[in-house]
């Protein structure tokens, strides 16, 4: 088949992605209920919370809250660490490229008065976060596009750099052998961050970056930087976040879900079963492809749910800096 047959053949359920072997025989559309820890259920303020095992990113985003910093704070600066980390192969430098070869990162940032900034499809520069940060701060508009963005990260003094490491470089040649669009459930995607925050004040920010999907059409943006559904905080109820097929969080706007049943009053453990239940109710497909969600109450209160086994969260509070598991909905 030519590669274009493919990409048109290529609905999101036939994208063909592996699911783990563990995962395979579970009961269709039944919520797994009893997913909250003692971690979840505990209020505690202040708290960082982020997707997948970023310790080095919960701990930076702590510190900064510590000393007193704001959650937007934490957040930034949290993230900028996995973004520089040019070992993990799903955000900033070191992401996967798009099929061309291209790395294009796609960011995110949303502050406690309900302000929102993104990047999608940003070329050559390290910390799409920040860029993000300056879009919402610096310019009367909330996204900004691949060279447009580009060209106002440099206006803001960012430096050009090549993001495509050599790692990076090899495994997209190796991929290009087969041209066959296969990414692997929690494999491939370890490390894209969502990171939600609450500070000394009890204030929520939150914030998501990616170099999404490896291998994507080039042009491709998902739902990390889209408000609603990569990201939402509302700082009277709280905030959500979301990793995985970035396809099926956009279509069910999930981070927005998740935060408007939580101000229904649901826990965020609760809300974000539901939101898991809403992909997988509607997509009989959900065996191929995983989503993560995490969410936080302004109470402290912590959620995370996922469709299958292998996500795992990183929660720092006063106690300690943790990766934990979560619960899923596709039980064997
Ligand atoms: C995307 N949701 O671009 C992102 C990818 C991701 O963990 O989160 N990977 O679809």
């Amino acid at each position: 088949m030519k590669r274009r047959t493919f990409i048109q053949n290529a609905s999101l359920s036939s994208l063909g992605i592996v699911a783990a072997a563990s995962v395979i025989g579970c009961k269709e559309n039944e919520i797994v209920k009893g997913g909250a820890t003692s971690n979840n259920s505990e209020s505690t303020i202040p708290v960082v919370i982020a997707t997948w095992n970023v310790p080095n990113s919960t701990k930076k985003a702590w510190e900064v809250i510590e000393n007193g910093g704001a959650a937007l704070d934490a957040i930034e600066q949290g993230c900028m660490v996995e973004e520089a980390n040019a070992e993990g192969q799903s955000v900033g430098i070191g992401g996967l490229p798009d099929r061309d070869g291209n790395v294009t990162l796609d960011a995110c940032i949303m502050n406690k008065e309900g302000n929102y900034g993104a990047v999608v499809y940003l070329q050559n520069i390290k910390h799409p976060i920040s860029v993000a940060r300056k879009v919402m701060e610096n310019t009367p508009h909330v996204i900004l596009a691949g060279k447009g963005a580009e060209q106002f990260a440099y206006a803001e003094g960012f430096q050009k750099e090549n993001l495509l490491t050599e790692a990076s470089k090899k495994a997209w040649e190796g991929w290009k052998k087969t041209s066959e669009y296969k990414p692997i459930i929690n494999i491939e995607n370890h490390d894209t961050i969502g990171m939600l925050a609450i500070d000394k004040n009890g204030d929520i920010s939150g914030g998501c970056t990616t170099s999404g999907l490896a291998y994507k059409m080039a042009g491709r943006v998902g739902d990390s930087p889209i408000i609603g559904s990569g990201l939402f905080i509302d700082n009277e109820v709280g905030g959500a976040t979301a990793t995985g097929l970035g396809e099926e969080v956009l279509k069910t706007v999930g981070s927005f879900l998740i935060v408007e049943l939580m101000r229904q009053g649901k826990s965020p453990q609760e809300a974000c079963e539901e939101a898991i239940g809403r992909i997988v109710s509607k997509n009989k497909d959900f065996k191929d492809f995983q989503v993560g969600y995490i969410a936080v109450n302004k109470k402290g209160e912590t959620g995370y749910f996922s469709i299958h086994e292998g996500f795992s969260v990183t929660k720092h509070s006063e106690k300690e800096n943790i990766n934990i598991p979560s619960k899923f909905f596709n039980k064997a």
